[in-house]
């Protein structure tokens, strides 16, 4: 049987308020045949959900595709409703029935006149000169509604009420931008919250990225001065009539009981100040200020909004040496404490929000530096209250409790965990109770660092979209969840900051007139930094066959090679200007955060790569001259890097890991250099002690590069290292999310400088990749982007005894295991989706058996095609589950790791 299911519009379920000419549509088939592939598919839109008019039909198209299909000939109409359903026939003849239907709305498309509102804000002399204002507007409804929408935005943050309710489930809207060039908006549809008669529209407006505090030198209103509020309600009655009830100079403001609210500093709140959208404070609501303020920069929201992901409940209540009363939350997290309290009316509580507790145990809050994220309740009196910040976020684990009541209990508080809502895709475990905990820190240094941008951490006062650890940490990023609508709004912010020059700031949204002291007057552009530019486009098309977005940011690679090809004297090096180089490595100079290895090298190695995806990038897009210049500059580019840092002799000039690792990783060697660079590689390591020495260039590649040179083995053992430098010793230090530092904690206990040692940055968390990619070995084909054709190369290596992983892609999930069993035999499953197929390559020589969904394959001949190579036997697959034994090839260590119980099939 054939079905239809999963059905996204532009990745998202049931999208509102999209402004594209053409919405992609894309669905998962299933079936419970081997081999499936479709080989045609209808696609029919209407108005209403019950598919009763048909407002546009596709007719049987003979396709295969099933992910991102625009529907030709078909234009959609400004804040319309499309209801969608699917269905589909595949090669072997079966026909699925429709699918459940699906919607997408469209937003105001592009008549960005067609904002009737004014931006109103409050006056700023006078009392309502407060961070936190609330607006309102009430109305009159007579007739009977039967649609009603918001189309909002802010300068600043805003929450809406209506009716006493708060208007949908999103937070730190409209969401962080490049504000000044790109501004997004949101539609609420708010059909069953109007009633008849009076109606109360109120917003709450907060400081956020675009007035409060941001960069280390906490500069304020970076973005504007004013905060303001532009808001459309479009009502339609069902005698056809519309009103519109807009934000204008009938709205009126008022102070509210937020006192404060900075995404830094954290929030002050006075529950005494709490009054109704009617009464307001003492009845006093002043008329609003109208701003003149560009409406031209409006989008429509791009990435999927940060939502209340999930909550913790805290595992202990302490008191510290210094007599501090702590929570433990049991995870390092994001977002805030939501919590109940009982007392009386004036009583001031605070929470102080820690990410460690020192060697002593006690509270440790240096490592914030100027961000306090400090929250200020006063207590209203009287019931019991409950309590949850409105425009803030804190980095944490440990939260300190003053002026708390002596019976506290841990059930009064719930750790709210804060961040986009991008959909869960990766899942790995493994016999290694080390190795999944490093894998749940990864995660969890996702769900922290991906709040609306990605950033490098989330708690002292920086938080900012650095380019460099973003496109280190994209591929991982996009194992464990499904990250193109969250790249595609932040490459258009990339796009926008960029420079007239090309040049590509450090971080995005760019902030660069409160950050650039300590920098000096650099263009903000550095190698491995800029190269997000053309690393994260890339990765979001090969992970995703996203070939729309590769067209959009295309433009954006070009220009940041431009930008590196006009640097300096010689073009095909890169060596001037200011470098991060390999950012905290460990073989760097006493005091400095710069590793050893040349920057000059560093910043050349990274030109060469970029150009190589950047002609890929025009191959795929069929800019044939582009990929032909982009080939040749290449070639200059690796024949002046080998003139420049390889000796006549072929050996590297720049001794380090990290200079092995950039070299064998972008190919940029000669086959003798390479050679003796992988032997070199090898005893790089070997003189450390069999430990890493990388900084943030160097340690995303270095697992892959000992895997793909021979050094597998080796990266098991760097893997499963447990003292310092490596991975595993954060983690058996009690790391809950990845560090920024090899020894943010060290070994005596003592901590890395507080300036900067932040224990939730993701960079580090890379290795994910090399979980997926290569112990589980789940790959895509870069030619059959985003899965369609799924490489399983299994890895398995000394020191686990099984792996099972599995990743949700755009046509289904993929799954791979491997289990070691007696008598060297090795075990694969292996899950391909329908729509796709598989390349598997087994490791191994001898295959014992095949089972298909558990049942035997009588000859693996069955298969479409089977060789048997150096490196294993590799068999081309259609979609099913399978089942392989074999001899393994390699003999490994053993360990006391424990089996995972036995299960039937996959
Ligand atoms: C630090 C940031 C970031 C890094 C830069 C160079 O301040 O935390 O991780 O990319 O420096």
């Amino acid at each position: 049987m054939l079905t239809v299911s999963h059905l996204r519009c532009e990745y998202r379920i049931n999208p509102i308020g999209l402004d594209m000419k053409s919405p992609r549509l894309s669905w998962k088939l299933q079936s419970d045949r081997r081999n499936c592939v479709q080989s045609a598919y209808q696609i029919q839109l209407s108005l209403t959900g019950n598919n009763e008019q048909i407002e546009w039909d596709s007719g049987k198209i003979n396709s295969d595709q099933s992910i991102h299909v625009e529907l030709d000939q078909w234009l959609p109409n400004a804040r319309t409703r499309y209801h969608y359903r699917i269905r589909a026939w595949d090669a072997a003849g079966d026909e699925s029935s429709w699918s459940d239907t699906a919607f997408f709305e469209m937003g105001f498309m592009e008549s960005k006149s067609a904002w009737k509102a004014d931006w109103i804000t409050a006056p700023l002399d006078g009392e309502n000169d407060v961070s936190c204002p609330r607006f309102r507007r009430l109305f009159d409804l007579q007739k009977s509604v039967t649609s009603a929408r918001i189309y909002v935005t802010a300068l600043g943050l805003y929450e809406l009420h209506l009716n006493d309710q708060r208007v949908g489930q999103d937070y730190f809207t409209p969401g962080w931008t490049s504000y000044g060039k790109r501004l997004q908006y949101q539609v609420y549809d708010v059909t069953d919250m109007l009633r008849h008669g009076e109606n109360i529209l109120g917003a709450y407006l907060g400081d956020g990225w675009y007035r409060g505090h941001l960069g280390w030198n906490k500069e304020q209103k970076i973005f504007g001065t004013d905060a303001a509020l532009l808001l459309e309600l479009h009502i339609r009655y069902a005698d056809g009539s519309v009103e519109h009830i807009l934000s204008n100079s009938d709205w009126k403001v008022a102070t509210s009981a937020i006192r404060m609210s900075d995404i830094y500093m954290g929030e002050t709140y006075d529950a005494r100040m709490e009054s109704s959208w009617i009464d307001g404070p003492t009845g006093k609501w002043s008329p609003v200020d109208v701003l003149d303020y560009t409406k031209g920069i409006i989008v429509a929201q791009e990435n999927v909004s940060v939502t209340q992901a999930e909550q913790l409940k805290p595992i202990a209540l302490l008191t510290t040496p210094q007599g501090d009363r702590v929570l433990d939350m049991g995870q390092n997290m994001v977002g805030w404490v939501r919590f109940s309290i009982q007392g009386e009316s004036g009583h001031t509580v605070e929470l102080r929000h820690a990410e460690i507790l020192d060697h002593e145990g006690n509270f440790y809050i240096d490592n914030l530096r100027g961000a306090t994220q400090c929250i200020r309740y006063t207590l209203k009196g009287g019931e019991l209250e409950t309590y949850e910040p409105h425009f803030t976020f804190q980095g944490f684990r440990y939260v300190k409790l003053i002026g708390f009541p002596d019976q506290v209990q841990l059930t009064d508080f719930t750790g709210v965990v804060l961040h986009s809502n991008m959909e869960r895709t990766g899942n790995f475990s493994c016999s290694s109770p080390l190795v999944n905990q490093l894998h749940h820190n990864i995660l969890w240094g996702q769900k922290g660092n991906f709040l609306d941008v990605p950033t490098d951490c989330p708690q002292r006062d920086e938080r900012l979209g650095w380019t460099g650890d973003a496109q280190m940490f994209v591929r991982t990023a996009s194992y464990l969840m499904n990250t193109a609508p969250f790249f595609t709004k932040w490459l258009r912010d990339l796009e926008a900051d960029q420079g007239e020059d090309g040049g590509i700031p450090f971080f995005v949204p760019d902030l660069r007139s409160s950050t650039s002291e300590g920098w000096g007057d650099t263009s903000h552009s550095s190698a491995a930094w800029g190269d997000a530019a053309v690393i994260c486009p890339w990765t979001i098309y090969e992970m995703y066959g996203d070939v729309r977005l590769l067209a959009e940011q295309y433009d954006s690679m070009k220009r940041w090679i431009n930008y590196i090809h006009a640097q300096g004297e010689n073009p095909y090096l890169w060596n001037t200007g200011f470098h991060f180089g390999d950012w905290l490595g460990l073989d760097s100079k006493p005091d400095s955060y710069i590793g050893a290895t040349d920057k000059d090298y560093v910043a050349t190695a990274f030109y060469a790569y970029s150009v190589s995806l950047t002609r890929k990038a025009a191959e795929v897009l069929g800019h044939s001259e582009d990929a032909l210049y982009y080939d040749k500059l290449h070639d200059h580019i690796v024949a002046a890097f080998q003139e420049e840092f390889v000796t006549p002799a072929g050996k590297l000039a720049v001794p380090t890991q990290t200079a092995h690792v950039l070299a064998l990783h972008f190919d940029l060697l000669d086959s003798k250099a390479r050679k003796r660079a992988i032997d070199q590689l090898g005893k790089l390591v070997a003189d450390a002690g069999n430990h890493l020495t990388t900084g943030f260039v160097g340690t995303p590649y270095l697992n892959p590069v000992l895997s793909d040179t021979g050094h597998h083995e080796l990266a098991y053992t760097l893997l499963f290292q447990e003292d310092y430098p490596s991975w595993l010793y954060q983690v058996t230090q009690g790391a809950t999310t990845v560090w920024e530092h090899w020894d943010g904690i060290k070994e005596d206990g003592s901590l890395w400088s507080a300036d900067m040692n932040s224990f939730n940055h993701y960079a580090y968390g890379a290795i994910g990749e090399w979980l997926y990619r290569y112990v589980a070995g789940i790959n895509t084909d870069e030619q059959e982007p985003g899965f369609r054709v799924v490489h399983i190369e299994p890895k398995p290596g000394p020191g686990l005894e099984w792996v099972e992983a599995s990743l949700e892609t755009m046509y289904g999930p993929v799954g791979s295991s491997w289990y070691r069993r007696e008598n060297n035999e090795l075990e694969v499953r292996v899950t391909i989706p329908a729509n796709a197929t598989g390349m598997i390559l087994l490791p191994g020589a001898v295959i014992q058996t095949v089972l298909e969904n558990g049942k035997p394959v009588d000859q693996v001949k069955d298969f479409h095609d089977i060789q048997t190579q150096e490196n294993g036997v590799r068999i081309a697959l259609g979609s099913g589950s399978y089942q392989f034994t074999y001899l393994a090839a390699v003999s490994e260590k053993e360990t006391d790791a424990q089996q995972p119980e036995q299960t039937e099939s996959v």
